[in-house]
């Protein structure tokens, strides 16, 4: 069992800790801007704990807003707020005045620290929500920018003597549908990913540099690429924009080991890798949505690394059901990871036998608490926490992806997994991305759609239509075959690289 004292700071632990140690020069925060050792990513964030303190007037427990792409600039604010004793509200970079104005009113924001660049979207959120009382900019050379005001303090922090179930985290669901739902994480749970997932399925060293994708504001990128790397005394690369061709250059030029991206990304990637020196890489994390078979073939063709695929969700803070680079299963998601408890529930929420499709419930040490009290009483019962996500295990303990729940398709009577279907299509040459939805249909409820977009040199038409629907019908049970097919120049994703299902059922 995890065991934690009962006073903890996961600042303290995973940077302050380094540094005592007398490790301090180990390269940590690689950005555009800056490239950091743990002992000057420390200083950095002391001196903005001061100004969180002094200037700002953040009391413990305050509720602080983070705004901005990736840079150790957003981690040094992150890992202050810590050491001030403040809950950390990170937000996604494109989220736009409205949604910031939902998640200020929600989180009970006081304060914000923004990149400069992405200001104006928050300052109009504050016009409509007062409680925020005070924004400062980073990344800024204006006289009250966080350079200027940090400019004068110390390097040294006492750091706030937190309890180790004290908030510090509040995540908001990136959300494929509705309002974003928040979820709290102690400090505890920050060192608890640290040391449930990694140890097991990642196996990295202090010899490992980190890279990807990930927003910081997704916890999939905040393990991924901050807290991971720093609890191994690693050194990440946080780029502001990563796409997939960017995201190749850098892992070349910074010589990356472990790679953090999602499904959509590693197949983008994977087409272009020739032009790459890719042979610093040993690890590299899928995660965010179910990874095709077919994807997780065409990056070890290119590569020749095995992807570990890993199943999160915000409200568990971290990858809960996974597997290592030798136990890999193609189409299955992996096996419970040490720590915590998954099952297959009925309608009824009995725990399934072995081979039948059901609910994903799932308990352990990080979650799951929600902000909104009804919400905690609705959806959270003794602790388990339902996904959403239809699952079934099997005999050796494998969890194999079925759809989101309110993505199984009902047609002729027959329950068909968007995602089985759209697997098979990613098989076929010329098939780049697809998303496959239920539409409606008089006659058999509804029909298996899928919208397609195609690689380069294919054209779309009732020929490929044609070959698309046999192509299927050869690989997976016939009657799953999509009775439609649309052709799409681009899919609608999130910004955690999630197809938006609900954008493609609208008509
Ligand atoms: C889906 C997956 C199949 C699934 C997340 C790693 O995605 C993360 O958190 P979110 O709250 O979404 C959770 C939902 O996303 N999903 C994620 N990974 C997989 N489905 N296979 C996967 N490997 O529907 C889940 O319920 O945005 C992922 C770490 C931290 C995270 N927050």
């Amino acid at each position: 069992a995890l065991q934690f004292p009962e006073r903890l700071n996961c600042a303290s632990e995973l940077l302050d800790a380094w540094v005592d140690q007398g490790l301090g020069d180990r390269s940590c925060l690689t950005g555009a801007r800056h490239r950091w050792t743990y002992a000057q990513l420390q200083a950095e964030a002391n001196r903005i704990a001061h100004v969180l303190v002094q200037d700002m007037g953040v009391q413990p427990g305050n509720r602080v807003l983070l705004r901005g792409g990736n840079s150790p600039m957003l981690a040094a604010c992150w890992f202050a707020l810590q050491k001030a004793g403040a809950i950390a509200v990170a937000t996604m970079p494109l989220l736009r005045a409205k949604e910031l104005g939902q998640i200020v009113a929600k989180a009970q924001v006081t304060h914000a620290l923004c990149d400069a660049a992405l200001g104006e979207e928050l300052a109009r959120a504050q016009v409509e929500h007062p409680v925020l009382q005070r924004i400062v900019h980073y990344h800024s050379e204006a006289e009250d920018g966080l350079e200027a005001l940090a400019a004068g303090k110390p390097g040294q922090f006492q750091n706030v003597d937190t309890a180790s179930d004290d908030v510090c985290l509040i995540a908001f669901t990136s959300g494929t549908t509705g309002q974003p739902k928040g979820t709290l994480h102690f400090h505890r749970d920050v060192m608890a990913i640290c040391r449930c997932w990694p140890p097991h399925c990642l196996k990295a060293t202090a010899e490992d540099v980190f890279i990807g994708s990930p927003p910081l504001a997704f916890t999939f990128g905040l393990g991924g690429l901050v807290l991971f790397p720093m609890s191994v005394g690693a050194s990440s690369v946080l780029l502001e924009k990563a796409t997939p061709d960017v995201l190749l250059g850098a892992i070349a030029q910074h010589r990356a080991t472990v790679c953090f991206t999602a499904p959509t990304s590693y197949r983008a990637m994977a087409g272009q890798v020739g032009q790459h020196d890719l042979t610093s890489l040993r690890k590299c994390v899928s995660a965010g949505e179910a990874l095709p078979a077919a994807t997780r073939a065409l990056w070890k063709e290119a590569t020749g690394i095995e992807l570990i695929d890993g199943i999160g969700a915000t409200e568990m803070l971290h990858i809960f059901i996974s597997h290592g680079e030798s136990d890999a299963r193609p189409g299955a998601t992996g096996r419970v990871v040490p720590g915590y408890q998954a099952c297959v529930l009925d309608e009824e929420g009995q725990v399934l036998p072995p081979g039948s499709i059901g609910r994903l419930a799932v308990k352990g040490p990080t979650g799951c608490r929600y902000l909104d009290d009804e919400r905690q009483r609705n959806y959270v019962l003794k602790g388990w926490n339902l996904t959403g996500d239809a699952y079934l295990q099997d005999a050796d303990g494998y969890f194999v992806y079925q759809a989101r729940t309110d993505d199984m398709i009902i047609s002729g009577g027959y329950n068909i997994a968007g995602p089985e279907v759209e697997s098979a299509l990613l098989a076929h040459p010329a098939v780049a991305e697809c998303g496959v939805i239920g539409q409606a249909d008089e006659e058999r409820g509804q029909i298996v759609k899928a919208f397609v977009v195609l690689r380069p040199g294919h054209k779309a038409g009732p020929e490929l239509v044609r070959q698309l629907q046999d192509y299927v019908k050869a690989t997976i049970a016939p009657y799953k075959y999509p009775r439609a097919i649309e052709f799409l120049p681009s899919l609608p994703r999130t910004e955690t690289g999630k197809l938006q299902r609900f954008k493609l059922r609208q008509p």
